[in-house]
């Protein structure tokens, strides 16, 4: 059986030639934004990779088969979507035996970056530890893919509508390097600021690319996280965040939403909640992230192997 990948041709061309791809995922379409907001994003992300001199390619399962950068009118149609299924590590081989079509999740998008041949890839936010995870065990698989698959994923940390404390206690007990650039502080998403440092901190992409070969000479698996904080004029302060995203918990709790329809729930929930505003910040902190990520991968392309 071959494996059903398909790499589009500009980006096969680009990793032969050992230049620099920034891998993008799908589930921020298909679950993360609205229409016709999801696709404006997708393609202006695509366009900050570029303009930063790397490929992007952004991943989705389609019939059965992983592509690996997606031609103009694929990303339209995914955006378009309204019932494809979010794949996560879990449902990755299982979709593709039964021909399905569906986005990937950041653990998906850095399982098929890593098959391609894409180490680093640039994202909003990534899952982490829910709120009352003590409870519900609500646990997104995307940290347990930093441990095992050598990407470097570059976001505005995770999602404030989880645990960052406890996201960045399961990170460290999986020996996942988490980077803050520009700031000591851990990014809260929308938010520049939470109150909660950073384990390391490194300005320079070229150091950042540098760790990423490191660890693979060290033989150590899994990638790193690079939380990138949203430019200041696009952020929304964390104490104006904090009553919304409580109420968008509060709300989801009594609708009884769970496993994977929690994040998607909360992200529109806060989307109504600020009146669009938080929509408005997620997209600036997405493409900030791929400017960052095609920067770390200009960096990579450079270090011999
Ligand atoms: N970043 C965003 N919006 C999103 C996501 C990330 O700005 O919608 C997606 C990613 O695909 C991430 C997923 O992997 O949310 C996390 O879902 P869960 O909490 O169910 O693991
Ligand atoms: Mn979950």
């Amino acid at each position: 059986m071959t494996l059903p990948l398909t790499v589009s041709p500009e980006v096969a061309g680009s990793l032969r030639n050992g230049e620099p791809v920034v891998a993008l995922e799908s589930t921020i379409i298909t679950h993360g934004m609205p229409h016709p907001e999801n696709i404006q994003t997708a393609e202006a992300v695509e366009a900050e990779v570029r303009a930063k001199g790397a490929v992007p390619a952004t991943i989705a399962i389609f019939d059965g088969h992983i592509h690996v950068g997606l031609d103009g009118e694929r990303l339209k149609w995914l955006a378009d979507q309204k019932d494809v299924r979010k794949l996560s590590r879990a449902d990755l081989a299982v979709a593709l035996v039964e021909g399905a079509t569906g986005s990937t999740t950041v653990a998906a998008t850095m399982i098929a970056a890593h098959l391609a041949g894409i180490e680093v890839f640039a994202t909003g936010g990534i899952g982490g530890v829910h709120r009352g995870a003590e409870l519900s065990f609500d646990i997104s698989a995307d940290l347990q893919e930093l441990a095992q698959t050598p990407v470097t994923v570059v976001a505005s940390g995770a999602k404030a509508i989880l645990d960052i404390p406890k996201t960045l206690e399961v990170l460290e007990t999986l020996g996942v390097p988490v980077f803050s650039v520009g700031q000591d502080e851990i990014p809260a998403f929308w938010s520049r600021r939470s109150g909660l440092k950073s384990p390391l901190r490194q300005d320079d992409p070229a150091k950042i690319a540098e760790a990423h070969r490191m660890r693979r000479q060290l033989g150590l698996a899994g990638g790193q996280l690079v939380t990138n904080p949203i430019p200041a004029e696009e952020e929304i302060p964390a104490e104006e965040m904090t009553p919304h995203i409580e109420r968008a918990l509060a709300d989801a709790d009594a609708a009884g939403i769970l496993a994977k329809d929690v994040t998607p729930y909360l992200l529109s929930r806060i989307g109504e909640l600020t009146e669009g505003r938080a929509l408005k910040a997620n997209i600036g902190l997405v493409r900030n992230n791929a400017r960052m990520a095609a920067q770390i991968a200009g960096k990579l392309a450079l270090l011999k192997y």
